[in-house]
């Protein structure tokens, strides 16, 4: 059964720089293709501080707004942007709660991190702020929406 086009979203899902220091990118881009998303956009890259602000323009007024701005822009983070049927809501649950020691095992922080302000992931919540995120961090011709192959590549 094919999905139909309305049902396909996009989320934005970033590993920040405790993942990509800790050498965890490998290990949780996998857990997004064996789940059967599609992986659309993909980058290592050095945040400026002003999209770190951008991106987390709703918590400004929160008290950790700039220890969160100093961890998300203090090393390269690896930005993506998958594809599929439901992929905001269940890329959440494969990432699991906030605050990592309340996130189930199972979960990459529940799995993967100790601490709220180190929780090594970030997904997007909707599907309206997986499109914004997606045009934000990535250049418009960046993203590749492909096909996949009909051909039998593995026998
Ligand atoms: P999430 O959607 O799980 O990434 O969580 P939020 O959007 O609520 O928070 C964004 C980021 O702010 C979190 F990933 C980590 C940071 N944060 C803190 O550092 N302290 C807090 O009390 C809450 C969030």
């Amino acid at each position: 059964l094919v999905a139909s086009m309305e049902e396909v979203e996009e989320t934005y899902i970033m590993v920040k720089p405790d993942g990509v220091q800790r050498g965890l990118v490998g290990e949780i881009i996998s857990r997004f293709e064996k789940k059967g998303f599609k992986l659309t956009g993909l980058k290592l890259f050095q945040c400026p501080k002003e999209l770190a602000e951008e991106h987390y323009k709703d918590l400004k007024a929160k008290s950790f707004f700039p220890k969160l701005i100093e961890y998300i822009t203090s090393g390269p983070v690896v930005c993506m942007a998958w594809e599929g049927v439901g992929v905001v809501s269940s890329a959440r649950k494969l990432i699991g709660s906030t605050d990592p020691l309340q996130a189930d095992p199972g979960t990459i922080r529940g799995d993967l991190a100790v601490q709220t302000g180190r929780n090594v992931i970030h997904g997007s919540d909707s599907p309206e702020n997986g499109k914004r995120e997606i045009a934000l961090w990535f250049k418009e011709d960046e993203p590749c929406r492909w096909t996949p192959a009909q051909a039998p590549w593995l026998r």
